[in-house]
């Protein structure tokens, strides 16, 4: 697509707005946009232009602020009665169905994700992930894998006539990394590893991955897509662009995917399973994950003990990114060799240390019920939990079924804690405590635990409304144990 002279709105100055003004502005469009926070200041985004802008685009952009920002958007740039922009490209956290996005569309002006924007740009070929956990861990994995394929075949050491060209990976999306600015450095032989959530995936068009993947569907921001089929069918876009010379891997327990993959699905699907010894596609038979090739035979490819990650929702993301990258066409022997190496990603299920007896882990990254539910299983003995959040009108049944007994004590922080006690109640569980701040649930914590207990931070919840993010909560909590004396 040709961006020179068009008119583009972009709404949102975070990561994802100030990439789209980025890419745009580089390319020539004339670029308005728009932060409808109250606390947001023209200088201050001004001087985050400044560190990826020239400064005659920077003074090309039109910035506006505030909560009237939205109106004098289309109020200042009517033309014929009718919104006067070529495009409009939302953050994914604007709601889909706001006035301004309804606005537009009745107008006839497209609507778009920063991902499809990034797409429009895109020179090489692209895998994409997504999924309602799990999406980072594997889409870390992939891009390591591939970036080890791109080191391989730069110097040469594969067979340059079988092997697809990758002289470089680049990882992006909602993993924290703008596509439209990566895709400025794109090119025929590059390889994008993208991390896509739902709300981006509400607004793609023509993006096309050459190999897709959908980890699974659990309930998670239902207040934003309302219903799970409509959550589902949201995750499904990912492939709608596929055709069958494309791959799509599919976790066959899935009870949303497995009928998507049988019927619906137009690429060709590679199946994993954490349960069945399928056929055809990769499975786990014990501690070992096996490849079984559709004609009666299997091979076992590695062992869990040989990985650095714990537990099934791990080996579940193993095996699809070896799925995905095998369809990309790395080599097994490369692809296992990074996979025994690959570290745990911060804020998942990850051990930060032991203090006194007592085992600490960071599962921060657990920011709904289905998540929190495999930190939890992967826990071996008596647990002090954290839970609690931003409330996502999730519903904690499940993940309060799944303590087990392993759970001692509940520690509950934040707006579900009233929420959250209320089920578990129900369910008959009564151990559980409030605390006001996370200092003083941390402390808390360490005051319950007994020599060999394990403190989990797996709340369950989003951050939103104690921390600016997941990250930020995890980082909180990791500073706390490491100051503990040991
Ligand atoms: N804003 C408006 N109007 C609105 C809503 C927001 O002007 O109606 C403004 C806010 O004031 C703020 C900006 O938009 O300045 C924030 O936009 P954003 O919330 O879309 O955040 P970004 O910084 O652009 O980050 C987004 C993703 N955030 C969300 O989906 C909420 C990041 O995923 C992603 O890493 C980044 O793009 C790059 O792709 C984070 C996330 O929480 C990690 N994702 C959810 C999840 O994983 O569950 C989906």
């Amino acid at each position: 697509m040709e961006f020179e002279g068009k008119k583009v709105l972009v709404i949102g100055t975070g990561l994802s707005g100030m990439g789209a003004a980025q890419m745009l502005s580089m390319l020539g469009a004339r670029v308005a946009i728009l932060d409808n926070n109250e606390k947001a200041e023209v200088e201050k985004i001004r001087a985050g232009f400044e560190r990826i802008l020239k400064k005659e685009d920077i003074d090309k952009l039109k910035i506006m602020v505030g909560p009237s920002s939205e109106e004098k958007a289309v109020s200042e740039n009517m033309t014929d009665g009718k919104p006067g922009f070529d495009l409009v490209v939302p953050s994914p956290g604007v709601p889909f169905d706001s006035p301004l996005i309804q606005k537009m569309k009745e107008a006839g002006v497209p609507v778009i994700s920063e991902i499809e924007l990034g797409y429009l740009n895109e020179k090489g070929r692209v895998i994409a992930i997504t999924g309602t956990n799990g999406k980072t861990t594997t889409t870390t994995l992939v891009g390591d894998i591939m970036k080890a394929y791109a080191e391989q075949w730069k110097a040469g050491s594969l067979d340059q006539k079988h092997f697809p060209a990758c002289s470089r990976a680049i990882v992006v999306g909602n993993i924290g990394k703008s596509y439209a600015t990566a895709s400025m450095d794109t090119a025929p032989d590059t390889v994008t590893v993208g991390e896509i959530s739902s709300f981006q995936l509400e607004a793609i068009d023509t993006f096309h991955p050459v190999v897709s993947a959908i980890l699974n569907i659990t309930p998670d921001h239902l207040n934003r897509h309302y219903t799970m089929q409509n959550y589902s069918a949201i995750k499904e876009r990912i492939a709608k662009n596929q055709t069958k010379e494309d791959t799509c891997v599919l976790n066959y327990e899935d009870p949303f995917l497995r009928p998507y993959g049988e019927h619906l699905c137009p690429a060709r699907v590679v199946w994993f399973s954490s349960a069945a010894r399928l056929r055809e596609g990769f499975y786990l038979d014990g501690e070992n994950i096996c490849k079984a090739d559709g004609r009666g035979g299997s091979r076992v490819l590695l062992n869990v003990n040989e990985m650095n990650l714990v537990g099934v929702c791990n080996a579940e993301n193993v095996m699809a990114a070896i799925a995905m990258t095998e369809a990309a066409g790395v080599p097994m022997d490369l692809i296992l060799s990074v996979v025994r190496q690959f570290p745990p990603v911060p804020h998942r299920i990850e051990f930060v240390a032991e203090k006194q007896g007592v085992r600490y882990y960071n599962d921060s990254k657990a920011t709904n019920p289905d998540a929190a539910i495999q930190g939890i299983k992967a826990m071996s003995g008596p647990t002090v939990l954290i839970g609690g959040g931003y409330d996502k009108k999730n519903s904690y049944d499940e993940w309060i079924e799944a303590f087990d007994g392993k759970v001692k004590k509940l520690v509950l922080i934040g707006a579900t804690r009233e929420a959250i006690a209320e089920c578990a109640r129900a369910h008959g569980f009564e151990d559980i405590l409030f605390c006001d701040t996370f200092e003083e649930c941390l402390k808390t914590c360490t005051e319950l635990a007994d020599k060999g207990d394990s403190v989990l931070l797996s709340p369950a919840c989003a951050s939103w409304g104690m921390f600016p993010n997941y990250e930020v909560r995890g980082d909180k909590f990791k500073e706390y144990v490491k100051s503990l004396p040991d």
